[in-house]
């Protein structure tokens, strides 16, 4: 028997009709085999972090998900639906603009540390575009590793950046 798990997917846009691409993005998440979408947050107009000057500003945000898939197919799936939004790794610069970005962010206690694959995220705890939507759909989820929760990441975050 295989189990369900919680976990969350971070969503981000900036080329193309960034919300309707978010949309069907969500829709494919709700379509697929195994995969049930939870909550889905607000979208949030962000300025670009790192990547090449001038980039388009990002629509980000975030859905909590319960799912019997594993890390590595829940990738796959969220890889997929990057090809289908018509993203090409291939031809894209690091943190630069792209029309689909689906990041797993964690999945239950699943803990990864391999070229293709970290959990949880290991750069989620710094960045706003991140946890602003996560804390919106799942802000006291335990996260493995002792991270703690999306709330208290927020909040450390927070203060960081008024210190
Ligand atoms: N994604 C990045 C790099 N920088 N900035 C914002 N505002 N939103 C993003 O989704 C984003 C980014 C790498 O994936
Ligand atoms: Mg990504
Ligand atoms: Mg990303």
């Amino acid at each position: 028997m295989s189990s369900y798990r919680t976990g969350a997917v971070a969503l981000g846009s900036n080329l193309g009709d960034r919300e309707k691409t978010l949309a069907s993005a969500v829709r494919g998440l709700e379509r697929a085999e195994g995969v049930t979408v939870l909550r889905r947050s607000t979208w949030h107009e962000t300025a670009p972090v790192g990547g090449p000057e001038g980039q388009p500003d990002f629509l980000n945000g975030a859905v909590s998900i319960e799912t019997k898939l594993d890390p590595e197919e829940l990738l796959q799936l969220l890889q997929e639906l990057e090809r289908k939004a018509g993203r090409d790794r291939s031809a894209e610069v690091r943190n630069g603009p792209r029309t689909l970005d689906l990041d797993l962010l964690f999945l239950g206690e699943e803990v990864r540390d391999g070229q293709g694959l970290q959990l949880p995220h290991p750069r989620m705890g710094g960045r706003l575009f991140v946890l602003e939507p996560l804390c919106e759909v799942l802000p006291d989820a335990v996260l493995p590793g002792g991270a703690g929760t999306p709330r208290q990441l927020l909040e450390r975050l927070h203060g960081e950046s008024s210190e």
